[in-house]
C-alpha cells in the first residue's frame, strides 16, 4: 500500500482536544518526537484563542523533552502514565496541573488493554523501517508499541533516519493474551526469543508517515565519583561474597539495574570484579556501561526494553550489529519487566532509593512524602519478584542536611516484605531472614551516616522496644518535620516527643 507522507505539523493536526495519544519508546529511547513537538504549537495557538486543548499521553516509560517537556510547558497534557523524569513536567505535576498516574511499568500495556485509562485514539510510532504490508520495525525501545498500535484508531509512523535500519532484528515483539486466556510467557533464559522482529499492523490504519531525522534525547550521566564508586564497590563485594557462600549459583544470575549515576557505578564495579563470572542482564534499560561490558566480554547477553544510551554509543552499536546481534534483544516493557519471568530467571535487582526506613521500607518516588520526583518506574516490578532485591543510595544528601535513612519513610513504594539489601557508601545491611528489630540494628550499624547514628538510636529509645515493629508514632516523621522547620534533619530534638 502507498502511504500518505505528511509533515509533522499535518500529522499533529489529526490529534484533537481530549484525545489519548500512545507513543512508542521507553525513556527517551525510541520515543516518537516530531509530532508531539508540533502538537505543543497547536495547543498554544488554541489556548491563545481561549479554547481548551489537552491530551492524555500513554508511553512505555519516560520520554525526552520533545514530549513531556514541550507539552507540559504548553499546558497540553491532561493525563499522563506511567512514568516521567522531566523537570518541567515534575513542576507542573507538583502544582496540580496534570493528572499523573504513576504505575508499575510492566502493567502499563495491560491496563491500557483492560480499558483502565480510556480509549487510545492515536498511536505515534517511531520506526527505522516500514513495509507496504504494514510491518513496523521499531528503533531503540520496545515500550508498549504493539498494544497501542492494535488499540488505536489511527497510527502515525515517524520514520526516523537518525536510527539505522540495522535496528531491524533487534526486537522481539510479543503481546500476551489477556485473562482468562493468558498462558505462560515462554522465556527460560534472557536470550530466548519468543516473538517477531516487527509489529504487524493493518496498513489502512496508518494515516500518515512523517519522515524525520531526530536523534534520541537520552542524557549522558556524570562520570563516577568516589561516593558512587564506593556504593558500586559495596554492591560488587556483597554479590561476590554471596556467590562464594553458595547463595548465588556459581554461574551467577541475571541482573537488573536501574538508571543513573549509581547504577552506572555499580555496573562498573561488577565489571571490574573478576571473582564474579561474566553475567547476563534481564533488565529494562541498557545504559552505556552495559554496552562497554558486552564489548569486554563481562556481560554475555543483554535483554532489555530500551537502549538508553548516548547517541555516539547507539551509533557504535548500530555500526557493529554483526557483533551485537546475538548479544542483545529489545522487548516490550510488559515482558522485560514481567513478574513471572523475573521470578523464574532469579533476577537480582539493583535500584536506587530516595529514602529507606529502619525496617526496610523504601520510598523511591516522593520528596518529603508529597512532591513527585519521577515515579516508581520498573523498580517495583523487579524488587517484588527478585531473587535478591537491592536498594542503593548515598547515606546523606544536600550537604548532610538530609539523612536517607529515617525512622519511617514519608511514602512507601517498596515495603519491608520486598526489600532484601540496603547499600550506602557506609556499607551493606543484609535484611534477609531478619525480624524488624534485627533489621533496624543492621541498618543503623552498617548504612547510616556517622552524623545520624546516635539520632536514630535515640529515636528507638522513644519506643517501647518490644512491639513487632517499634515506633513512636508521633515522632516517626519528626526528622522530616525538622527538615521542613529548620532545613536540617540533624537539629532534631527528640525531647519534644517524650
Ligand atoms: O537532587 O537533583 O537537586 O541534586 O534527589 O538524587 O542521588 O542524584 O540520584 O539521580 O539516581 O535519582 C530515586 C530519584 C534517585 C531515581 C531516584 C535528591 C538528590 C538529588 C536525585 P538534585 P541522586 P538519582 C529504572 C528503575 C525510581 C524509579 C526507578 C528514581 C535528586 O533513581 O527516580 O527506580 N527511581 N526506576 O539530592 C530530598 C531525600 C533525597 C533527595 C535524594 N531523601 N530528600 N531530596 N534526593 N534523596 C528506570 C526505569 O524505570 C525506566
Amino acid at each position: 500500500m502507498a502511504f500518505n507522507y505528511i509533515s509533522a505539523a499535518e500529522a499533529a493536526s489529526l490529534i484533537k482536544h481530549g484525545y489519548n495519544v500512545g507513543l512508542s519508546g521507553f525513556t527517551p529511547a525510541g520515543t516518537a518526537k516530531a509530532v508531539t513537538a508540533e502538537l505543543a504549537k497547536i495547543a498554544e495557538e488554541e489556548h491563545a484563542k481561549g479554547n481548551p486543548f489537552q491530551v492524555g499521553i500513554f508511553t512505555g516509560a519516560s520520554t525526552g523533552d520533545s514530549c513531556d517537556g514541550i507539552l507540559s510547558r504548553a499546558k497540553a497534557i491532561r493525563y499522563r502514565a506511567p512514568y516521567t523524569t522531566n523537570k518541567d513536567f515534575r513542576t507542573a505535576v507538583n502544582h496540580g496541573e496534570i493528572a499523573y498516574n504513576d504505575i508499575h511499568l510492566s502493567q502499563m500495556a495491560q491496563e491500557v488493554r483492560y480499558g483502565f485509562m480510556g480509549k487510545v485514539n492515536v498511536a505515534i510510532i517511531e520506526a527505522c523501517e516500514l513495509t507496504p504490508d504494514g510491518k513496523i520495525y521499531l528503533t531503540a525501545a520496545g515500550g508498549i508499541a504493539p498494544t497501542i498500535c492494535r488499540l488505536a484508531d489511527q497510527i502515525i509512523v515517524e520514520l526516523n533516519s537518525a536510527h539505522s535500519k540495522n535496528a531491524m532484528g533487534l526486537h522481539d515483539v510479543y503481546e500476551p493474551l489477556d485473562p482468562p486466556y493468558r498462558r505462560e510467557i515462554p522465556i527460560y533464559k534472557p536470550s530466548d526469543r519468543i516473538g517477531k522482529t516487527y509489529i504487524q499492523v493493518d496498513p489502512k490504519k496508518i494515516v500518515g508517515v512523517v519522515e524525520t531525522n531526530w536523534p534520541d534525547e537520552a542524557r549522558s550521566f556524570a562520570a563516577a565519583d568516589p561516593l558512587t564508586d564506593k556504593i558500586g564497590q559495596n554492591v560488587a563485594d556483597f554479590l561476590a561474597a554471596d556467590m562464594k557462600r553458595g547463595i548465588i549459583p556459581s554461574t551467577f544470575l541475571p541482573l537488573q539495574s536501574g538508571v543513573g549515576n549509581i547504577a552506572n557505578a555499580v555496573l562498573g564495579a561488577l565489571g571490574r570484579d573478576k571473582t564474579i563470572p561474566a553475567f547476563e542482564m534481564y533488565t529494562e534499560v541498557i545504559q552505556n556501561s552495559v554496552i562497554g561490558l558486552i564489548r569486554d566480554g563481562r556481560v554475555k547477553f543483554g535483554s532489555a526494553c530500551s537502549l538508553t544510551v548516548t547517541n555516539d554509543c547507539l551509533k557504535s552499536v548500530y555500526d557493529d550489529m554483526d557483533f551485537f546481534r546475538d548479544k542483545l534483544v529489545l522487548r516490550q516493557s510488559e515482558i522485560s519487566n514481567n513478574p513471572e519471568v523475573i521470578r523464574r530467571l532469579g533476577v537480582i535487582s539493583i535500584n536506587t532509593a530516595i529514602e529507606t526506613d529502619l525496617y526496610g521500607n523504601v520510598n523511591s518516588t516522593h520528596i518529603g512524602g508529597t512532591k513527585m520526583m519521577n515515579g516508581i518506574g520498573g523498580s517495583g516490578d523487579f524488587t517484588r519478584n527478585a531473587y535478591i532485591s537491592i536498594f542503593t543510595c548515598p547515606s546523606i544528601t544536600k550537604e548532610g542536611k538530609i539523612s536517607a535513612i529515617v525512622p519511617m519513610v514519608s511514602h512507601v513504594d517498596h515495603s519491608e516484605h520486598d526489600v532484601n539489601i540496603i547499600v550506602t557508601e557506609q556499607g551493606v545491611a543484609d535484611l534477609r531472614g531478619k525480624s524488624p528489630k534485627e533489621r533496624a540494628q543492621a541498618i543503623i550499624e552498617n548504612c547510616v551516616h556517622p552524623d545520624y547514628k546516635n539520632i536514630l538510636w535515640d529515636y528507638l529509645k522513644l519506643t517501647d522496644g518490644k512491639a513487632q515493629t517499634p515506633h513512636a508514632v508521633r515522632a516517626a516523621l519528626g526528622m522530616h518535620a525538622e527538615l521542613a522547620k529548620s532545613g536540617d534533619m540533624k537539629n532534631i530534638d527528640w525531647a519534644q516527643y517524650k
